[in-house]
């Protein structure tokens, strides 16, 4: 796995003092506050839900300080919301977070100014910890702990919890399980060793019966119908497959869709992209290693909007002045036109997943 820094953990940190742990870098950092508001990236899902959950703890029993868990938007894939109803976590949307002025606040699983977020960019952030490629503005963050050779934010937070030698309880330990399982179970694997000693210890820890009820959360209507449009509408390019879906039930589908398209065995990208409200939702899985996908969609979007991730994982929105279906094939006729020329797949022509013929065929029977 790429290491992108000098430092023999792969990580950035802001200043080092010599026999000091990074967890008591941070409780030290933490100790001038009041109180510790935690926050991520929109939609969050379970590393970001589980990082926040474990440094709330390690907060609450190391300096006995209140905490707020944030929530940035909606939590909308049925496994994520089976994960706060299951757990019963308590968290408070971020824009009736009253903000007070000895607050400390600690973004995880995201950097500042990456426009994953819709809290106010004038508040101060005491701390990041992340483990994404795609940089933000870190200027006048004090504690920055940014790893992106862990395949979880919350490998991070369980060894922060470790070291302090910290009880886990099982709701917390579940949390992070499930959030870490979320990040690297895909194939080929985005993890690091330091990954699986996190999943060790929390194994023994976790409730399995309770991450076996998220895992196989029940699914809307929405989903299938979603899917089904999402197959009716794929084109193959060579070693590229694209499926639309408008208008997505809700904004995780995307990353639904490619989950699952990627497994395709003739196909090393898988896109979808979807309107969903006035925003074009675009998603991104590969199969290969080195894919770089965040990089690539970062070329893709360009201008038009953000998008970032991981090697072979990565999303992104592009807001949408119309929402007219002109307008929308306009946008997708331009990503389409990018995606293929970015990947140098100009001169392929598309080929359905699903035959025309076919689908009207299984229309009749
Ligand atoms: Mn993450």
């Amino acid at each position: 796995m790429a290491r992108r820094s000098a430092d023999p953990d792969g990580c950035s940190t802001s200043k080092s003092t010599p026999g000091l742990r990074r967890s008591d870098r941070f409780l030290i950092g933490l100790q001038d506050f009041e109180r510790v508001v935690f926050v991520s990236h929109v939609q969050p899902d379970p590393d970001s839900l589980g990082s926040m959950l474990g440094l709330a703890h390690l907060v609450e029993t190391r300096l006995g300080k209140p905490t707020v868990v944030t929530r940035d938007g909606l939590i909308s894939r049925a496994e994520n919301r089976a994960m706060v109803d299951v757990l019963h976590l308590d968290l408070v949307p971020v824009e009736e977070v009253v903000w007070r002025e000895n607050d400390a606040v600690v973004m995880v699983d995201s950097q500042p100014r990456t426009g994953r977020h819709t809290f106010p960019d004038a508040v101060p952030l005491f701390a990041v910890l992340d483990h994404h490629d795609t940089p933000g503005d870190l200027e006048g963050v004090a504690f920055t702990d940014i790893r992106s050779s862990h395949g979880a934010t919350c490998s991070l937070v369980t060894k922060y919890l470790m070291e302090q030698g910290v009880v886990i309880p099982e709701k917390v330990a579940t949390a992070l399980l499930y959030g870490i399982e979320t990040e690297v179970t895909g194939y080929p694997r985005e993890a690091c060793p330091a990954d699986d000693a996190a999943l060790l210890s929390l194994y023994p820890l976790a409730d399995k019966d309770l991450i076996a009820q998220i895992r196989n959360a029940r699914l809307p209507h929405s989903y299938f119908e979603c899917m089904l449009q999402a197959m009716q509408s794929t084109f193959i390019y060579d070693r590229l497959l694209m499926s639309w879906v408008n208008p997505l039930p809700q904004p995780e589908q995307a990353a639904e869709v490619v989950d699952f398209m990627i497994r395709f065995e003739k196909v090393d990208y898988a896109v979808c992209g979807g309107v969903y409200e006035d925003t074009l939702v675009l998603s991104v899985r590969s199969a290969i290693e080195n894919a770089r996908a965040g990089e690539l969609l970062r070329q893709v979007v360009g201008k038009l909007g953000r998008a970032g991730g991981h090697d072979r994982r990565a999303g992104g929105a592009i807001p949408l002045s119309s929402t007219a279906p002109s307008a929308i094939e306009d946008i997708q006729s331009e990503l389409r036109r990018r995606f293929l020329k970015v990947m140098k797949l100009e001169d392929i022509r598309g080929q359905r997943l699903v035959p025309l013929r076919d689908m009207l065929e299984n229309l009749q029977s």
